[in-house]
């Protein structure tokens, strides 16, 4: 079989970035060169390089002038399989967050921390301190294997979750680029060497039989081009979808026997949520089973597909350069086709699992060896002192005197463990001394929510996303609350931008960023993350949230089933459809309470002919508006004609 990604034709322009990553000596130009002037930036061609080192170039958007030069600063992000934080780095993040950072730290939505604010003088000095405290920020970014997740609970009493996280770093370290680059730029070549790798690990690296490996000694499975776009694992365990497995590139799902031995994994591929506003050629897409491999098999699959994205992945349009749109754009028995050919033999089927539900493992458990862990919710991950909140120096002090290792989740939220019995008292007055509530006193619209970084650091960023939501939960509590919905919760997700990093697509109420201080909507996702949502409203202006969200509110409590417990927001909107919602809302009279806007605003009666009134209503209904806005426009308009 010959690798084809070099025979993408000749005459159909590869995409700029395949240049610089060709022209980067394996990843070290023009990073290297640039690390050591003078200047406080890089270049627009080494910043598309420094990203496999695991860093962003930002700018403070709070502080842009026009026509001055931009207040530049550095992202930094880990690169942590299943969230593994051990002690000795979480130490040595927390310092350089207050030393060099801008003294936050938070948490991904890949289980990774990142530091925003690091100025390019510090950036050496701080990718070395991770690197020798355990740490790594290689791959973290840029277009190969990002931080392969895992759910974070560390049961020793429940050997599937144990395989999840053994598996998570295996994977993680087959596909870390082997270049050397990083060394030699952030720490003038010493290796530093924070595990060894499993023996299975290197074997596989090396193993060729179907060529997975390029003829290339430096980087096998990469080459010197990397993936055309970033690429995304996640591996889990039956019933758990705490890693939101219909998001990732590859899924794999761990299969044990009766006795609890890993057997094999069951295999997703071809999810993925970046998607660009008014694009249609972009969407968010769910992964599809693909099939089941053995144990044995599992890094020689894995790099079957990993080629399979390498060498037919769109080289010439990063925004069609994702794996979803090769399983898209072939269907899913041609993708298997291709992966069998560099696997070498067919994937045996799917195996029928339990059904998966969200997990987040905050709270209190018991690990299963006598020991306990402890799952702490922390507002869009965001690690910081703020008044009389307290939240990083009561972790630094607990990790500092118990050396705790942590597991970073999924949803931006961090779990301690090994933590002795008799410690749990402490732990606990330490945090509430210090400001930070217990799961339980936690409104679980905020427990369930996560919001992207957006304003002021992300550079992509329309709207506010971070810094909003805290607001706009109140706001969604208080019409809960005033529509009889005291006990209803569900699952938020707000992003700045249609790229989708807090996951806004999987949500039963997702914002996404459409244009300043407004947001599409999206509805019909599922509490457990196990389906699509859809566009429903495309620019909701975030002064009308209420008088948007209210009628769909009063239809859901009217109108959702109760099988045992009440049906799910969600699953209620994805139920009833679209076209259902829309009609109610469209004759929905509204209850009294009023929107920020509507507070001010004065009502008018008019009286509208039967056949008006009953066209105007279906043209609500197919237009998602409301009466008054259509009334208004067509009314306005007429007037400003005669
Ligand atoms: Fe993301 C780009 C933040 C998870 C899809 N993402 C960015 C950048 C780096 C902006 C940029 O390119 O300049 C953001 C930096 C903001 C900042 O100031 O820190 C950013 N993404 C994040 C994080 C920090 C959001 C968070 O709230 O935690 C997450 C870091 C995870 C990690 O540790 O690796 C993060 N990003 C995601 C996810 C969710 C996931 O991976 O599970 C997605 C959607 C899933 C997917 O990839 O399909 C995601 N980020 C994107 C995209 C769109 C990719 C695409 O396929 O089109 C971009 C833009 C791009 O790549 O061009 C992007
Ligand atoms: Fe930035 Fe958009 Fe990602 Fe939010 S979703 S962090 S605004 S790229």
């Amino acid at each position: 079989m010959v690798n084809t990604f070099s025979t993408v034709p000749t005459q159909v322009k590869r995409s700029k970035v395949e240049d610089l990553k060709e022209k980067s000596n394996y990843l070290r130009e023009p990073v290297l060169s640039e690390l050591g002037l003078d200047t406080n930036h890089f270049s627009e061609d080494a910043t598309q390089i420094l990203k496999f080192h695991g860093s962003y170039q930002q700018d403070n958007r709070d502080n842009r002038v026009k026509g001055q030069e931009k207040d530049y600063q550095f992202m930094l992000r880990t690169r942590s399989p299943g969230g593994f934080i051990p002690a000795e780095l979480y130490l040595t993040l927390d310092r350089l967050a207050d030393t060099f950072g801008n003294g936050t730290l938070r948490v991904t939505t890949r289980q990774g921390f990142q530091i925003h604010g690091i100025l390019k003088r510090n950036l050496k000095a701080a990718i070395a301190n991770i690197v020798r405290s355990m740490g790594s920020t290689l791959g973290a970014c840029g277009d190969l294997n990002r931080n392969v997740m895992a759910p974070p609970a560390p049961y020793r009493n429940r050997a599937e979750y144990q395989y999840a996280q053994d598996y998570a770093n295996r994977i993680a370290d087959l596909l870390t680029p082997q270049s050397g680059a990083y060394y030699e730029i952030w720490l003038d070549g010493e290796k530093v060497i924070s595990g060894e790798e499993h023996p299975e690990v290197k074997a596989a690296r090396q193993r060729n039989d179907y060529q997975t490996n390029l003829p290339d000694p430096k980087e096998p499975i990469y080459g010197e081009q990397y993936m055309p776009r970033k690429f995304k694992i996640a591996v889990t365990v039956p019933g758990d979808n705490s890693v939101d497995i219909y998001t990732q590139d590859i899924s794999l799902i761990v299969i044990t026997n009766a006795v609890g031995e890993l057997e094999g994994f069951n295999v997703l591929a071809g999810g993925g949520l970046g998607r660009t506003h008014n694009k249609e050629e972009t969407f968010a897409r769910a992964a599809d089973p693909i099939g089941y491999v053995a144990k044995d098999d599992v890094y020689d699959l894995v790099k079957a597909i990993v080629a399979t994205q390498r060498d037919y992945g769109d080289r010439t349009q990063r925004r069609h350069a994702r794996m979803k749109y090769l399983l898209n754009d072939w269907g899913v028995e041609k993708f298997r086709q291709r992966v069998e050919k560099y696997f070498g033999k067919p994937l045996a089927p799917f195996k029928s699992l339990p059904e998966f539900k969200y997990k987040d493992f905050l709270g209190w458990h018991e690990q299963g060896d006598g020991k306990l862990f402890y799952g702490i919710s922390i507002e869009n991950g965001r690690v910081k002192d703020e008044g009389s909140f307290q939240l990083k120096t009561a972790l630094k002090t607990l990790v500092q005197k118990f050396s705790l290792p942590m597991l970073l989740t999924p949803h931006q939220n961090l779990i301690l463990y090994d933590i002795s019995p008799e410690l749990r008292g402490e732990i606990e007055s330490v945090l509430s001394r210090s400001g930070v509530q217990p799961v339980e006193a936690i409104d679980p619209l905020v427990r369930y929510a996560m919001a992207c970084p957006a304003m002021p650091t992300c550079g992509l960023a329309i709207t506010e996303s971070e810094r909003a939501i805290p607001a706009i939960l109140d706001r969604i509590r208080a019409l809960l609350d005033r529509m009889g919905l005291e006990q209803d919760c569900f699952v938020v997700r707000m992003t700045g931008c249609p790229n989708g990093c807090a996951r806004p697509y999987m949500a039963e109420l997702g914002f996404v960023g459409m244009t300043p201080e407004s947001y599409q909507i999206w509805l019909g996702g599922s509490p457990s993350q196990t389906r699509l949502a859809e566009a429903y409203m495309d620019k909701m202006p975030i002064a009308d949230l209420e008088r948007h969200l209210e009628p769909l509110f009063a239809y859901y409590k009217t109108a959702r089933t109760q099988n045992g417990k009440p049906e799910s927001f969600g699953d209620f909107c994805h139920r009833v459809g679209f076209a259902a919602l829309r009609e109610y809302v469209a004759t929905y009279v509204p209850t009294g309470g009023k929107s920020n806007s509507e507070k001010h605003r004065v009502r008018y009666r008019v009286n509208l002919r039967p056949n008006v009134f009953e066209n105007l209503k279906q043209a609500a209904q197919n237009e998602g508006r409301t009466l008054a806005e259509i009334a208004s426009d067509a009314i306005e308009a007429y007037l400003q004609k005669s």
